[in-house]
């Protein structure tokens, strides 16, 4: 798709997510103009990533090159230039990033950012611009022992979530920081400015450093999320001069400045083009879903996740609240799951000929409570609960080795979503007959998949056309951004974008055959749990 080749104005939005780098534009009426993407292992194979990342020997060190994300943007806009994309209407631009992850700009990149010739690609201006080349991403589980230390200087997990709206959590920045502190001090020092991915984004397209927004801010473990500031205790603990490399905060939907002149000279972007601050994907994944309070957004990509929108938080030692991403008196709520795509694509290995055809197959061939067998399945380390490993009982709840392929793929959609619903109750998510759940993420296509998230769930699933929603929702914060200024809510800007559409409703009798098996998924978790533990 080209933008049309009218004046009307066109609204831009980014997403470095894990796999790939995407883009969207929607017109003036938020209707999709554009969308494409780079994908890292195919596109740029010179870095050796799989699935977009590195995983280091130790099982538990999981880095992205940044030099790779930067490569990965002048492909992505020579490819809209190629393709004839008219950067010249672009008013406003936004974007996301993966949660968590943080770069390191060395000593002087920043005089580099702010005179960038438009004769090269960025990917050769910023070749020696990062401190660490290999960044720490959210699959991160290396960081234990700084978590205990930084849980232990504020006075233990929950107080540390009364301030940041988590416990300590191994991939939040704040303890990978702590690692980097430790264990590259040099390269520490040589640090000017710590970003996430979605501010560093946000600085490639400014051409001076990116503040961090509020909504991403809150998934570091060193922002108050009730004050907006840096938690000056938290930082203490983490690693010293931190509030200085890390620079001021920022409202999300704030407008950071006009984008630099290497992509008016390179592009033809209008010099007046607004850069509106970037955030999180899950926060951005609110935005282009258009969650409202009462609804519950489960995200089906390389992470699962579920949110909700919440008025009055209450921290606790399970998952995590950040602040809203487009009210800001709001909040949300927010559980992650590591194994999500990569487990279900395994399976589908594993169970069927590759297809997700197959695997539809496979799951319609038993009836909902897939005969008593349950299944947990923990490719890698788990973060709710926390346990790794595949465990499958019987309808005795007995152990048992293996299950046949359609009982084993049945078994996994299924306990994916009891978990889901068992983990967002504890939160305090109550289903009312007006609950709607709002599915995104690559999964979130299969209509069957989304069958037994109705089923399980009790309540009716809808979707968006773009299964994207992250990066559409930085498309609809572009205008925003631009229209805050005046007043305007998101919800107003919003009203316009098309509505979720219904996909899946609940089978008749269903509720009967879950309710049961609610409670023995529990059961068991707690006894996996206990096990991994010992
Ligand atoms: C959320 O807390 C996560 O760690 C993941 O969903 C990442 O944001 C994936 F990009």
């Amino acid at each position: 798709m080209i933008a049309e080749c009218d004046s009307s104005p066109v609204y831009l939005g980014v997403d470095f997510s894990t796999q790939q780098l995407k883009v969207i534009a929607v017109d003036d009426a938020l209707q999709v103009v554009y969308q494409d993407c780079v994908t890292f292992d195919k596109d740029l194979p010179e870095y050796g990533t799989k699935c977009g990342v590195h995983i280091h020997d130790d099982n538990l060190t999981v880095t992205s090159p940044v030099l790779m994300w930067v490569k990965a943007l002048d492909m992505i806009l020579e490819k809209m230039k190629s393709k004839g994309f008219d950067f010249s209407h672009v008013k406003a631009l936004s974007g996301t990033g993966q949660q968590h992850g943080s770069v390191y700009w060395q000593k002087g990149a920043e005089h580099l950012l702010k005179n960038l010739s438009s004769d090269f690609p960025l990917h050769h201006l910023l070749k020696y611009c990062f401190a660490i080349k290999d960044s720490p991403i959210w699959m991160d589980s290396s960081t234990s022992v700084e978590c205990r230390s930084l849980e232990e200087a504020v006075g233990g997990p929950q107080s540390l979530a009364d301030i940041t709206g988590s416990r300590a959590y191994e991939r939040f920045t704040g303890s990978q920081i702590a690692k980097i502190y430790k264990k590259c001090p040099d390269e520490y020092q040589q640090t000017e400015r710590i970003s996430l991915v979605s501010s560093f984004a946000a600085s490639l397209f400014l051409g001076s450093y990116a503040a961090i927004d509020y909504s991403d801010g809150s998934g570091m473990n060193l922002m108050n999320i009730y004050e907006k500031t840096w938690s000056q205790a938290c930082l203490n603990a983490c690693a010293t001069d931190l509030g200085r490399k890390l620079g001021e905060l920022t409202p999300s939907s704030a407008v950071l400045g006009c984008i630099s002149s290497y992509y008016v000279q390179r592009y033809g972007f209008p010099s007046d083009c607004r850069i509106v601050a970037f955030t999180g994907d899950n926060p951005a994944s609110l935005a282009g879903m258009r969650l409202k309070e009462g609804d519950i957004a489960v995200s089906l990509g390389t992470s699962d996740t579920i949110f909700l929108w919440i008025q009055d938080p209450t921290p606790t030692v399970e998952g995590h609240i950040f602040c809203n991403p487009v009210d800001s008196q709001a909040y949300m709520a927010l559980i992650c799951y590591k194994n999500g795509s990569l487990t279900r694509e395994r399976i589908r290995n594993d169970c069927t000929s590759a297809s997700w055809e197959e695997f539809s197959k496979a799951l319609k061939a038993n009836d909902a409570g897939n005969l008593g067998n349950l299944g947990f399945y923990f490719d890698v380390m788990e973060i709710t609960p926390p346990a790794v490993g595949v465990h499958r009982f019987n309808g005795q709840n007995v152990k048992v080795p293996e299950f046949p392929p359609d009982v084993e793929v049945r078994a996994l959609i299924e306990g994916q979503f009891l978990a889901k619903r068992i983990h967002a109750e504890k939160l305090g998510y109550k289903i009312l007959p007006e609950t709607r759940i709002l599915a995104t993420g690559g999964a979130s296509s299969n209509k069957d998949i989304l069958q037994v998230l109705a089923d399980v769930f009790g309540a009716p699933v809808y979707t968006i056309d773009i299964a994207n929603s992250a990066c559409l929702g930085c498309a609809y914060r572009a205008k925003h951004g631009l229209l805050a200024v005046t007043g305007s809510s998101f919800s107003d800007v919003i009203k316009q974008a098309k509505e979720p559409k219904l996909i899946a409703r609940p089978a008749p009798g269903v509720e009967q055959i879950y309710r049961p098996l609610l409670k023995r998924y529990e059961q068991l978790e707690e006894k996996v749990v206990g096990e991994f533990v010992q």
